[in-house]
């Protein structure tokens, strides 16, 4: 029997201030990720997009917490949606969207494994709470609510918390982190590959070391792919461009390696932005890395 993959789209932009990321959902669909992962031999389900309500503010905005309302809101459903597509023996993948959706895609996966691992694929930690955020911006959030830090609305998304244990997490391309952030990453001993050990060890070597590491703790694997986790040049269309990041050839690398190693269980692609993008480069992108991460090859 072929496999199954379910998309679904977030097209939330209410974790950070540039508008636009809401329309990264269609530039995916646009850069045609159905067709390309047909073409692998998965039979694709576009189940379209998770509601997300049109607004810049809550009626009660908290500016530690900005949208608060909104993003718990879509969380929810997604997290059931998530919920509903691993039960019907289909593989999750969602498109973003800001990173704050991620929150509502471990809700759901977290439900299937006990010990669910997270490959956090990004610039950022995204590791802050309401106390330690500079911002206020919920996309810098969602693995430290994840993890079970944070507001109470933000970790309990799905009804119950953690989804996920610190030592079942990898960073990989980290470049910019805030105080708070180091702080919990050194507190709870938690796995980064910043681009620093990427540069030094080489992007082989880091993956090989990520998988031996969950595949020996973990009984399935989420991939939360932020775009910027790449370098700009290469993915240009994000709200929070930071230079010096992983190259387009070492993010196929580590996609081919993730496919090798058949341990991904979902995935998720956020922080595409067409209106900061070049020609949809960065949505094709995208699909270019989801095509190496379920299998696809050239020989
Ligand atoms: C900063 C904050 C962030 C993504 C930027 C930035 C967080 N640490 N996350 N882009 N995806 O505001 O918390
Ligand atoms: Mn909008
Ligand atoms: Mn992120
Ligand atoms: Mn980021």
């Amino acid at each position: 029997m072929r496999k199954k993959l379910s998309i679904v789209g977030v097209p939330m932009d209410l974790g950070q201030m540039r508008r636009g990321v809401d329309m990264g959902p269609s530039a995916m669909r646009y850069a045609d990720a159905v067709k390309r992962l047909e073409r692998i031999g998965y039979v694709v389900e576009d189940m379209g997009d998770i509601p997300v309500a049109h607004i810049n503010e809550d009626k009660n905005a908290q500016p530690s917490l900005r949208n608060l309302k909104a993003i718990t809101k879509a969380a929810s459903h997604l997290a059931d949606c998530v919920d509903s597509i691993i039960k019907k023996d289909s593989f999750p993948l969602v498109l973003g969207g800001d990173h704050s959706i991620a929150i509502g895609t471990l809700a759901g996966a977290a439900k299937h494994f006990h010990d669910l691992g997270v490959i956090w694929y990004d610039a950022h930690g995204d590791l802050n709470t309401d106390e330690t955020s500079p911002s206020g911006n919920i996309h810098g959030m969602p693995l430290a609510a994840s993890l079970g830090f944070g507001h109470p609305e933000l970790t309990g998304v799905g009804g119950f918390h953690p989804k996920v244990k610190p030592e079942n997490v990898v960073i990989i391309g980290a470049r910019d982190l805030d105080q708070g952030e180091r702080e919990l990453i050194r507190e709870h001993s938690i796995k980064v590959y910043t681009m620093h050990e990427i540069d030094r060890l080489g992007m082989t070597r880091v993956m090989e070391e990520t998988i031996a590491y969950l595949k020996e703790r973990t009984d399935g694997v989420h991939l939360s792919l932020d775009l910027d986790g790449l370098d700009p040049h290469d993915a240009p269309g994000v709200g929070t461009p930071v230079l010096g990041g992983i190259s387009y050839r070492e993010s196929h690398l580590a996609m081919e390696m993730l496919a090798e190693s058949e341990l991904i269980t979902s995935a998720e692609f956020v922080e595409v932005n067409p209106i900061l993008d070049e020609k949809n480069k960065t949505a094709e992108v995208a699909v270019a890395l989801m095509g190496s991460l379920f299998g696809e090859k050239l020989l």
